[in-house]
């Protein structure tokens, strides 16, 4: 198969290439360096130098023999999207990379992904609804000129959702109103403009299957954590970007990082916000099972994209009791919430869909969080105490 990643620089996308690509697939990675940009910009810090993507592909082939083809370019121009399905692509690696025929299938991640970045003022919340919409619906409009039946894995958020005092259920909601029945999109009530643009991807998406038949499948995700994947073990150069700060840092990975550094965990506000969580090797296994078992022509397939839930004071306690036992000194500090979200509430999500295609859940164990916190404490000195928390209010 031809797997096109759109993203694939980022904290998700790269890892993704490398999985498919040590399966025997032809993948093609395409990123115009927000991410990194972003970081540089607002000063996050990553823990770590990631090499550029072009120098990643070439450590994968030297250690593996596979070739991820790379292209950078922004996905906001329908031009360059537009040229993965016409074939007139231009790749930066390898230089003399014979030209793909169009994909099978497309890996969606090229969307600004942090709530915080969308919040700092009116310029990033435009900057994250222009890009992501912008992305979404040229890809919609390629398909549908260039090649109706390529099936497309986006990854969306558990977040479009919100808290609401229901289950949760996955993407649909079977309505009976006044004596009639129909089928919605399940009631979406995000908490931030990030949330907001992808409740609006799904939107262009759901319009896309309806009108042009198009095949889609959103996978709904809740935080991921972790670092190492099974592909990344193989050169320590491999190794996915790792923000822990504020803007970028997804709540496991910034409690373990302020364990190993000595900073109070930072929980904002009571800690009973529960949310949905997954091991990175998850996203891996349900991209994967997802690409194995696509969505059919016409059908916007839904997945809620999460194997275990946590409050927040639960992960809390946990990295707690982790870090105590690995000898660092680990404090609990409840911060006033920068945010504008339910502090205690209802949460019961469904999420089997997952299961039953055949994904096998890694937990958070103390175990398993004891092996991330192996992999970070080397990089211990690098660790930057100032961008831990700032305070970016909504
Ligand atoms: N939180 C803290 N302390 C912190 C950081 C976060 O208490 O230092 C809390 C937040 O207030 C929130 C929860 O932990 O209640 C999760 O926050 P997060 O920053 O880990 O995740 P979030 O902002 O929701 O966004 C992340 C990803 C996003 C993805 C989303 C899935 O950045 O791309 O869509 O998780 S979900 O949360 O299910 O919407």
């Amino acid at each position: 198969m031809h797997i096109l990643i759109l993203g694939g620089d980022g904290y998700l996308g790269w890892p993704t290439a490398m999985y498919f690509s040590g399966k025997g697939h032809d993948v093609t990675v395409v990123d115009n360096y927000f991410r990194r940009n972003a970081c540089t910009e607002l000063d996050c810090g990553t823990l770590f130098h990631v090499p550029s993507l072009s120098e990643r592909a070439a450590i994968w082939q030297e250690k593996t023999g596979y070739t991820i083809q790379v292209v950078i370019g922004d996905l906001t121009d329908p031009e360059v999207m537009r040229s993965f399905f016409t074939g007139d692509v231009t790749y930066q690696w390898p230089s003399n990379g014979a030209v793909c025929a169009p994909p099978d299938t497309v890996i969606h991640y090229a969307e600004q992904p942090s709530a915080p970045y969308s919040l700092l003022n009116y310029k990033y919340a435009n900057t994250t609804i222009s890009n992501n919409l912008l992305v979404t619906n040229n890809l919609m409009f390629a398909l549908k000129d260039l090649k109706p039946d390529t099936h497309v894995i986006h990854i969306g958020t558990m977040g479009e959702y919100g808290t609401p005092n229901i289950d949760i259920e996955e993407g649909w909601l079977e309505v009976e109103h006044k004596g009639r029945k129909d089928t919605f999109l399940f009631p979406r009530q995000a908490s931030s403009i990030y949330h907001t643009s992808k409740i609006m991807d799904t939107d262009l998406m759901w319009f896309a299957v309806r009108t042009w038949k198009l095949r889609i499948t959103n996978l709904m995700q809740g935080p991921v954590y972790g670092l190492e994947t099974d592909e990344s073990k193989i050169d320590s150069r491999l190794k996915t970007i790792f923000n822990y700060d504020e803007i970028f840092g997804t709540v496991v990975n910034r409690f373990i990082t302020q364990a190993i550094v000595g900073y109070p965990l930072t929980v904002y506000g009571q800690g009973g916000q529960t949310r949905g969580y997954l091991n990175i090797k998850d996203t891996l296994q349900c991209v994967g099972k997802a690409v194995q078992t696509p969505a059919k022509q016409g059908e916007f397939r839904f997945f809620n994209q999460i194997m275990e839930t946590f409050t927040v004071r639960e992960l809390a306690e946990l990295t707690c009791t982790v870090g105590r036992s690995l000898g660092y000194d680990v404090v609990i500090r409840s911060v006033e919430n920068p945010r504008k979200e339910a502090e205690e509430h209802y949460y019961n999500p469904v999420y089997h869909g997952l299961l039953d295609i055949g994904v096998i859940p890694h937990y958070l164990t103390e175990e398993v969080m004891k092996e991330i916190f192996l992999l970070i404490a080397p990089f211990k000195d690098a660790i930057r105490k100032d961008v831990i928390f700032k305070g970016i209010k909504w």
